[in-house]
């Protein structure tokens, strides 16, 4: 395998350079100064997402801030729907609201083929920011699962329980599937126009994986993610993905097993040592900071990040959060989270 100017790339490839490689999940947004200065000029959260320049730069303020070695392309994984024709608007205070969806007669009137166009100003800031990122760094194109984003489809935005949801997935399996396969075509492609764009990485987020039951795990967040990786992979075989199962817990055993995975990303409630003897054999591992610490800083955040380099960092390993960064979170824990990763390095090699 030959070596890549990424740290990255060499790492989910599985090449020891004993370099940990981080990126933080939701490193650009609201506790960087510079974002919030952006976000009040632009008027909405998505006139940022759809505007290919402000894309760009607020996907690079937390490159140039903290020198990670990934930037993951500033848009969410809301957009799908948007683009569908169910429009999402972002309630400041309150988050996502998009009118449910709960039959299967509204599937109908979600529109496939408009995707691409509705979309082109991520992918535009996609070759945007990649042309413009340092070429040891990787560019990072995601997005939501299709159990994810049929949550917020379905409940008309964040949920306390998602009765809704589990109960049209649960009373009727083969309608609810209707919509899940229009978000694996919808995410395939997605994915892919990324890739095109100039992502290096992609990374699926399914971060309420963690509600499903056995059987409803196997065929709502494991059997859409298997197609979308076959999808993506028959086009771009060499890709990496990643994938983020939030809170499934000894089911992360089933998600290493998804054909042509390079890695999953930990949510911060898995015993590092389990991760260690069950997962790290199979596949490369992302994380698994409680975001918590990163706020509170100090020795509680020093302690805590020692303790995953010690169980995780002998082998290929990438840090990251177990969750996005806080709001409130100070920069200057993250500069500090930063400089202990890079010190580690040094020791090391
Ligand atoms: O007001 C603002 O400025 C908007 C806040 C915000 C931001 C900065 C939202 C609203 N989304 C984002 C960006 C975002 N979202 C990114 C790119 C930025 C980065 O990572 O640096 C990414 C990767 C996401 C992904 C995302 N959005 C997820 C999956 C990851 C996760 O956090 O579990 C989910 C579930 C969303 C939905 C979403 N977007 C925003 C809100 C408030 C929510 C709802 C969250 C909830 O239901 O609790």
């Amino acid at each position: 395998m030959l070596i890549s100017k990424q740290p990255m790339i060499n790492v989910l490839n599985g090449i020891n350079t004993n370099r940990v490689p981080i990126w933080l999940m939701r490193q650009a947004g609201r506790y960087l100064e510079e974002y919030q200065q952006i976000r009040k000029n632009a008027g909405s959260f998505l006139n940022i997402c759809y505007s290919p320049d402000l894309a760009k730069k607020v996907t690079l303020q937390p490159i140039h801030r903290f020198n990670f070695d990934a930037a993951i392309i500033f848009s969410d994984i809301l957009v799908i729907p948007d683009a569908l024709g169910q429009p999402v608007d972002f309630k400041p205070g309150v988050g996502p609201v998009l009118e449910p969806i709960r039959s299967v007669n509204s599937l109908a009137h979600l529109k496939l083929h408009q995707l691409k166009t509705h979309l082109a100003p991520v992918y535009e800031a996609v070759s945007s920011v990649r042309s413009e990122l340092a070429e040891n760094k990787s560019l990072i194109g995601f997005s939501g699962a299709p159990w994810t984003i049929a949550t917020y489809m379905v409940e008309g935005g964040t949920s306390r329980d998602f009765t809704n949801t589990k109960l049209w997935a649960c009373a009727a399996p083969d309608e609810f599937n209707n919509l899940i396969e229009i978000l694996v075509s919808a995410i395939t492609e997605h994915l892919i126009s990324q890739i095109k764009g100039g992502a290096d990485i992609l990374q699926i987020f399914d971060s309420w994986a963690g509600l499903l039951s056995e059987r409803a795990f196997e065929r709502w967040c494991l059997a859409p993610i298997r197609k979308i990786v076959r999808g993506v992979l028959k086009e771009f075989p060499e890709i990496p993905i990643i994938i983020f199962p939030r809170l499934a817990g000894r089911r992360y055993l089933d998600v290493v097993e998804i054909e042509g995975i390079s890695a999953v990303s930990l949510d911060h409630t898995l015993s590092l040592g389990w991760v260690h003897e069950h997962l790290q054999s199979k596949v490369i591992v992302q994380g698994n900071l409680d975001p918590i610490y990163l706020l509170a800083g100090g020795n509680a955040m020093r302690e805590e990040v020692n303790r995953i380099l010690d169980c995780l960092a002998p082998s290929p390993f990438i840090f990251n959060l177990g969750h996005g960064v806080l709001p409130n979170t100070p920069t200057e824990h993250v500069s500090e989270l930063c400089d202990i990763i890079t010190r580690f390095q040094r020791e090391s090699s």
